[in-house]
């Protein structure tokens, strides 16, 4: 039975294979699944989570390439549903060799951004435990908004808990104002928020990590997680405990993107099986470093046994 939900758009997504050339000027790209919710559904899945996904997807060979993908990664496709009027979008990525790589999208009115509340009516909450929600599906379209916000309260009436990510993505939003307000509104929302520190100086003026959890723990929330670049991840629940763990030494970094997605599959994993903040700090820091050694987004992703492995190196 199910025991983890989240709802998103999924990408494929180019990742040029030509070394720090610019989108316009590389020639050769690799294909790989992308999206950040998308991503945690994987990341929990191949944790032996049992995970649902909602979202929608165009009838194209993208929407078949995700399809195939969701049923390789044992992802529940009970709620992923299709429409012939929209396409599934995409996305191109730089590789480079050091930073975070610039990103184009394909994905205005995709198929994704169209999904009404009916979609969440038809959800089974029965048995299901934790919902995790990004600020990227709030920022697709005034239909996407209100889903989520229809889906936040369902899941609160059914006692479920709810973390979010801010993910703050510029590029899909009609204003700053509104990209802070919206996505402040729904953190406030969330029992646990896990922004990154650099997120914290847009959402609320500070990148210092105890003030953005101060300011969301005062708002109700109650836990909120922050990950400190490559410092590591600091966390401070409602009763004023305080938790910092410095991250893993990678030698060699692959591509940033992801590690953010890796760093929720870690920390909501390890909540789920019952381990401590601190545990779960670690466990998130750790599918970060793994995440940044690969190209694809959740390439780098460990099953159980890997995740062991990685851990007792
Ligand atoms: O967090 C990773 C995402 O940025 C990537 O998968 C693409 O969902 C995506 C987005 O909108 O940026």
């Amino acid at each position: 039975m199910p025991e983890f939900l989240t709802i998103g758009e999924p990408l494929v997504v180019f990742g040029a294979t030509d070394l720090d050339q610019s989108l316009t000027d590389a020639t050769h790209f690799k294909k790989h699944l992308a999206g950040a919710e998308l991503n945690v559904a994987v990341g929990l899945a191949r944790l032996n989570h049992a995970t649902q996904y909602i979202t929608q997807l165009g009838v194209d060979p993208f929407g078949k390439f995700i399809t195939k993908a969701l049923k390789e990664n044992n992802i529940a496709t009970d709620y992923v549903h299709t429409t012939k009027d929209a396409w599934t979008g995409f996305q191109l990525k730089e590789r480079v060799s050091s930073g975070d790589p610039a990103t184009f999208y394909f994905r205005k009115n995709s198929a994704a951004a169209q999904m009404n509340t009916q979609v969440i009516d038809e959800i089974d909450f029965s048995g299901l435990k934790h919902l995790h929600l990004s600020g990227i599906y709030a920022a697709l379209s005034a239909q996407s908004r209100q889903t989520l916000q229809y889906l936040l309260n369902k899941a609160h009436e059914h006692g479920i808990t709810i973390s979010f990510d801010p993910n703050l993505r510029p590029a899909l939003w009609a204003s700053r104002d509104d990209m802070i307000d919206t996505l402040n509104h729904f953190a406030f929302q969330a029992d646990i928020v896990m922004p990154g520190a650099n997120e914290g100086k847009i959402l609320l003026g500070s990148n210092d990590p105890e003030t953005i959890a101060n300011f969301y723990l005062n708002r109700g929330v109650k836990l909120a997680v922050v990950k400190v670049g490559t410092k590591g991840s600091f966390a401070k629940n409602a009763a004023g405990e305080t938790f910092f763990v410095p991250t893993f030494k990678v030698d060699h970094v692959v591509d940033t993107v992801g590690a953010g997605d890796g760093f929720a599959v870690g920390f909501i994993s390890a909540r789920l099986e019952g381990l401590s903040v601190e545990a779960a700090l670690q466990r998130g820091n750790a599918i970060g470093a793994l995440a940044v050694q690969n190209a694809g987004d959740s390439d780098g992703y460990p099953n159980s046994e890997e995740l062991k492995i990685f851990l007792k190196s």
